[in-house]
């Protein structure tokens, strides 16, 4: 039976008379996928509940963040239990200060963390400081990579703006826009190039260390390695966005992945367990430039709130005391391994990327290395399965440049389910 869509149909009508494409995030419009989005009544677990009552296995996973799954219950006893608390204290409580050094244990190469909102705080704080710490302007990144929206990261960037076709935002002076250069990733010839034009300018490199803005793209072996050398040699800082990546693949980072240590980290989604949260990280001597001991200043009102906290300490402490990596890698592997079969039977060129629990489909004759070779995918086809597969209970990311994520609450039958559904959805 087709599934209905009546009262998400009235609702964003309504949604889109006092919201900006009746969404507060633009990937969350669906716009290229060929349907008004869905609106959402409760989630549980691995599954998603519309208004019009129809239940979804959930692979968007808000974009990252509920690697335990939707309204995990030592979550929700967290967040429950610190509310009746306070929500907001405007000075520093004892969750924060166990959180963070949780953090800077998981990590070698933080000393010191900041907390702050959202990804988008961390990564521009953490531009602030790079520029501060080098007292240089430029910042190099690259095509396809997100950062979040802050101004210096809004040229030629995955996620949102790849998926709304706009290559760069309006309302960003030039005199920003100048002092962002992008270069290819996997290619570090093209960052080579850049060191030799401006050798004493560069005040960073921001890099997803295994990017997840253009579909999961994972570097080429010693890219990583070459990107740490060559800022090492003209003296620019390395940031690791590890917005996605944080606790995603181990209880850690990329960097612990690959033994790099980047000189700032940032990190969000997964450490605030569902709620919202961002921060940025490095050594003492470049964290000691942020105000109050230093003269970079960031501020933020709710920054390091006891709610956001709690869900992260609750997520941070499953993580580290459950098996859920090798739980989430195992269905993972499962689910893309008969996908990869089930697309080769019918006949159906693709690139299957995977790593952990995260993985893309592509829609392509070519192997997929560059960002080049994203672009050149077959959206037209994704937009059909999304939409088939919507119909059968299967709520996969609306836009072939997010990564479907699975969660320690996918179940065998949930996996199972999606490939039968999968199978018939040609
Ligand atoms: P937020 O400001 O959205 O919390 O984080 C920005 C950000 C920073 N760095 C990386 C690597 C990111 O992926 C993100 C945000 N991710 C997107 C989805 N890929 C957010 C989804 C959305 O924009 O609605």
């Amino acid at each position: 039976m087709q599934n209905k869509f009546e009262k998400s149909e009235q609702l964003f009508s309504k949604a889109c008379e006092f919201m900006p494409g009746g969404v507060n995030s633009p990937v969350r419009a669906w716009t290229h996928i060929g349907m008004d989005p869905v609106i959402i009544d409760h989630a549980q677990k691995s599954y998603i509940y519309d208004v019009d009552g129809n239940k979804y296995i959930d692979y968007i996973s808000s974009y990252g963040p509920l690697i335990l799954g939707h309204a995990y219950p030592s979550v929700v006893k967290a967040i429950t239990e610190t509310v009746k608390n306070g929500t907001s204290f405007g000075a520093t409580s004892e969750k924060e200060i166990e959180f963070c050094s949780t953090i800077c244990e998981t990590f070698p190469s933080i000393d010191m963390i900041r907390l702050v909102n959202s990804g988008t705080e961390a990564t521009m704080s953490a531009l602030r400081l790079a520029r501060a710490y080098t007292e240089r302007d430029i910042v190099i990144k690259f095509e396809g990579c997100y950062h979040g929206h802050a101004d210096s990261f809004l040229m030629k960037a995955g996620s949102g703006l790849l998926t709304e076709e706009i290559p760069s935002s309006l309302g960003v002076p030039k005199a920003i826009a100048q002092n962002t250069i992008t270069c290819d990733f996997n290619n570090i010839d093209s960052v080579k190039a850049v060191f030799k034009k401006y050798p004493q300018s560069i005040a960073a490199v921001i890099v997803e260390p295994f990017p997840a803005n253009m579909g999961l793209m994972l570097p080429r072996t010693r890219f990583l390695k070459e990107l740490r050398k060559i800022t090492r040699e003209y003296k620019t800082l390395l940031i690791f966005d590890e917005v996605i990546s944080g606790y995603r693949y181990l209880y850690g980072g990329v960097q612990n992945i690959c033994n790099i240590e980047p000189d700032l980290t940032t990190l969000g989604k997964i450490i605030g367990g569902g709620l919202p949260i961002g921060a940025y990280g490095g050594k003492k001597e470049i964290m000691s430039l942020v105000a109050p001991i230093g003269d970079m200043y960031q501020a933020g009102t709710l920054s390091g709130n006891p709610l956001a906290v709690s869900a992260g300490i609750a997520t941070l402490n499953e993580l580290k005391n459950k098996n859920v990596y090798e739980n989430i890698e195992y269905k993972t592997k499962v689910l893309t391994k008969e996908l990869e079969n089930i697309l080769s039977k019918k006949g159906i060129p693709h690139d299957i990327h995977q790593y952990g629990s995260v993985f893309s489909i592509f829609f392509t004759d070519r192997l997929v290395t560059t960002f080049k070779d994203v672009i050149t995918t077959d959206k037209i086809r994704y937009g059909k399965i999304f939409r088939n597969l919507l119909q059968k209970g299967i709520m996969l990311p609306p836009s072939p440049y997010e990564v479907c994520f699975v969660s320690f609450s996918h179940t065998e039958d949930d996996i199972h389910k999606t490939l039968k559904d999968y199978k018939s959805c040609f």
